[in-house]
């Protein structure tokens, strides 16, 4: 675990599940447009959940590249999941300010609704295929960008499925901790 703090906020990053991150008030999804279950990230939270997170969602579908919109967390040990449509890289353009404006959106969105712990996965970087070391730069410097703006979150997780995606975002994390 790797943790900063800014603005009466702390950043942490840790390796594990993002279906399981109790005490967490709000999960974000790495969703699809229509908010369906699928693989990666969206198929750990759906199961997780269980199938009334599908009903709940799909009045809000289809979504957009870097949009951000709010359900209950169902069955989850969280009362939220913000669910985000990351950029197809290469395809949905310009990436980087679509895969910033759904970190952006997701963080204003639970600031809205009084959130104070919220939990990324590491967007558009399974199937949608980001590279990871691009992607990590511009999720930290978007969230990091975005804390002046938020007066209720204090705490802003990053779970990063494995080891390697780990090493990339601490390696980027090490630099921000310097300034
Ligand atoms: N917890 C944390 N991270 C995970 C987990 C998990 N349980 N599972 C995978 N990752 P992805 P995307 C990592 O593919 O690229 C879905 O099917 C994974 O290693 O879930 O935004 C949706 O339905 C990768 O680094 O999301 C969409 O169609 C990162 O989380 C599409 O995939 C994101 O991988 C979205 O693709």
């Amino acid at each position: 675990m790797l943790k900063i703090t800014r603005h009466n906020i702390d950043i942490e990053l840790v390796q594990g599940d993002i279906s399981q991150q109790p005490g967490i008030d709000a999960i974000v999804n790495a969703a699809n447009a229509q908010l369906e279950s699928g693989g990666g990230v969206a198929g750990a939270i759906h199961r997780a959940a269980g199938p009334g997170l599908a009903d709940e969602c799909r009045p809000m579908a289809p979504i957009k590249p870097g949009e951000a919109v709010i359900s209950s967390g169902q069955r989850l040990p969280n009362p939220f999941v913000i669910h985000c449509l990351g950029p197809v890289y290469g395809k949905d353009k310009p990436s980087d300010r679509l895969l910033a404006d759904c970190y952006r959106n997701a963080l204003l969105l639970a600031d809205k609704q009084k959130i104070t712990s919220i939990a990324f996965p590491a967007i558009s970087t399974g199937i949608f295929g980001y590279p990871i070391a691009p992607a990590a730069e511009v999720a930290l410097n978007t969230i990091l960008d975005t804390l002046i703006e938020l007066k209720f979150l204090r705490r802003i997780k990053i779970v990063l499925f494995d080891q390697d995606m780990m090493n990339v975002f601490e390696k980027q994390m090490a630099l921000l901790r310097r300034e």
